[in-house]
């Protein structure tokens, strides 16, 4: 009977007399003429004992046949005394990765480069076991309030988020881009009449920064809603679904946690995270740095943006006075926002008392130091995107499918996105959003 390395210890505790197990050869270790070999499949190792010494090497693949026997000593409390080994797949000797070695220990670009191996490394993979929590909780959620899944098209006519970072595509004698966003395409899925959709895609981002916490393909966990009227409904959907996706990770992922040692917040710490205007937030950050100051750790020159030390003090503000690392920041300036934010008519006096700004319905989610959605109310009436699409350099001629969604019908709308590469690293503690990404694209990484 075949069975999973994490059943080796019932198998014993039955008393069966032969069982089989397959997987990859872990570590190999000789010992007083006995060969212990530590097999690992997808529930994770087991001790074979072997009386003779394997014609094999470290990430062989082989099918065994043994009984299982009680032993304390052994991961899981049960080895295999084994009676027939089949090889199935023989490993080349030269590994150019320690699959079974301190993770810890080895620089990123040692994992990246060796991509293939690195994830077989039970700690790297348990990463991606998170990370699917994720995003099954994302849809679990979605779906049970109505939403319906969408899948729209990855090559775009033109640019939603800003035009300066998007890759262009040959496509049939003319240019086109990936995809920065489906934004566009989840407004018109709300105006389809399905009022409540949301995709789980890649999206494209010609960032020529190489920094912790950019990626130039990542995972957006996109959602757009009808029939909203600020963005503070979309905050608290955000808050219900963090404390369902931590609540999952919690339940499912235990083991993954202990790995990186790391946990999430509780559901209730996650619905009780504080919503701070942009103005105050520039306040808090400062105050926050001013503070800091005066506690000895350097100069401290005043903060005019939410920049990513903007968003670590944030963070550690948050922690302290609302006991969670989770902030949302709303009512940004225009100028921050893209072209389909919905403006507020009131205006403040400028962060510092300049020249009166408009600000937007729109708002980021902060965690753990680190923005991790951006979202907002959009701007639903026809006109008034006509008015707009000049000022932020578009072309009313590029768009005319998007504005044939606001000119026949379009409700009152808004959505967010979060990227789930970012959420899987604050899940974790990871050092770069790189080792978050399965097969991670950046400036010099195409490959494997
Ligand atoms: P935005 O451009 O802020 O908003 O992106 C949303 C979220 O996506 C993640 N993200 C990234 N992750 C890794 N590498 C990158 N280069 C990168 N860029 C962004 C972040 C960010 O918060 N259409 C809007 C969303 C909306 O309003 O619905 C948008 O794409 O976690």
């Amino acid at each position: 009977m075949r069975v999973l390395t994490k059943d080796i210890l019932s198998a014993a505790e039955e008393g069966k007399a032969e069982v089989e197990v397959s997987g990859w050869v872990h570590r190999i270790r000789e010992l007083g003429g006995v060969v212990f070999v530590i097999l690992r499949d997808r529930s994770g190792l087991a001790q074979l004992v072997l009386q003779e010494k394997p014609d094999f090497s470290l990430e062989s693949v082989i099918a065994v046949k043994g009984t299982p026997a009680l032993n304390e000593k052994a991961p899981g409390g049960a080895e295999i005394r084994v009676k027939e080994i089949r090889v199935l797949s023989r490993a080349a000797g030269d590994l150019p990765f320690q699959v079974n070695g301190d993770v810890s220990k080895t620089g990123l670009e040692a994992i990246l480069d060796n991509r293939v191996l690195s994830l077989r490394n039970p700690k790297i993979r348990s990463i991606f076991k998170v990370q699917a929590t994720i995003v099954e909780a994302f849809a679990e959620y979605l779906r049970k309030a109505d939403f319906t899944e969408i899948k729209t098209s990855k090559l775009t006519a033109g640019s939603t988020e800003g035009g300066t970072n998007l890759f262009e595509v040959e496509y049939f004698g003319h240019k086109v881009y990936l995809a920065q966003s489906p934004q566009l395409y989840k407004e018109a899925m709300v105006a389809s009449g399905l009022e409540r959709v949301f995709e789980i895609a890649p999206v494209y981002r010609a960032e020529k920064h190489d920094t912790p916490r950019h990626l130039n393909e990542y995972v957006s966990l996109d959602l757009e809603i009808g029939f909203i009227e600020s963005e503070k409904e979309l905050i608290e959907l955000e808050k219900g679904l963090l404390a369902h996706i931590f609540d999952e990770v919690a339940r499912k992922n235990g083991k993954d946690l202990e790995a990186w040692n790391a946990s999430v917040p509780s559901a209730l710490a996650a619905e009780k995270a504080p919503t701070v205007s942009y103005d105050d937030a520039l306040k808090i950050v400062n105050d926050e740095a001013a503070n800091s100051k005066t506690k000895g750790s350097g100069a401290v020159s005043r903060i005019f943006d939410i920049n990513p030390e903007a968003e670590r003090l944030l963070s550690d503000w948050s922690l302290r006075e609302h006991g969670v690392d989770l902030v949302f920041v709303n009512r940004f300036p225009r100028r921050y926002r893209p072209f389909y934010t919905y403006p507020l008519d009131t205006e403040n006096s400028g962060a510092d008392g300049g020249a009166p700004v408009t600000l937007t319905m729109s708002f980021d989610a902060i965690f753990r130091g680190l923005e991790i959605t951006s979202g907002s109310r959009r701007q639903h009436d026809y006109s008034a995107v006509l008015e707009t699409l000049p000022k932020f350099g578009l072309k009313p001629e590029n768009m005319a499918g998007y504005l044939a969604v606001l000119k026949y019908g379009c409700p009152p709308h808004g959505g967010f996105a979060i990227g789930l590469e970012r959420l899987t690293q604050k899940i974790l503690g990871l050092s770069s959003v790189k080792e978050a990404s399965l097969f991670p694209r950046d400036r010099k990484r195409v490959e494997p």
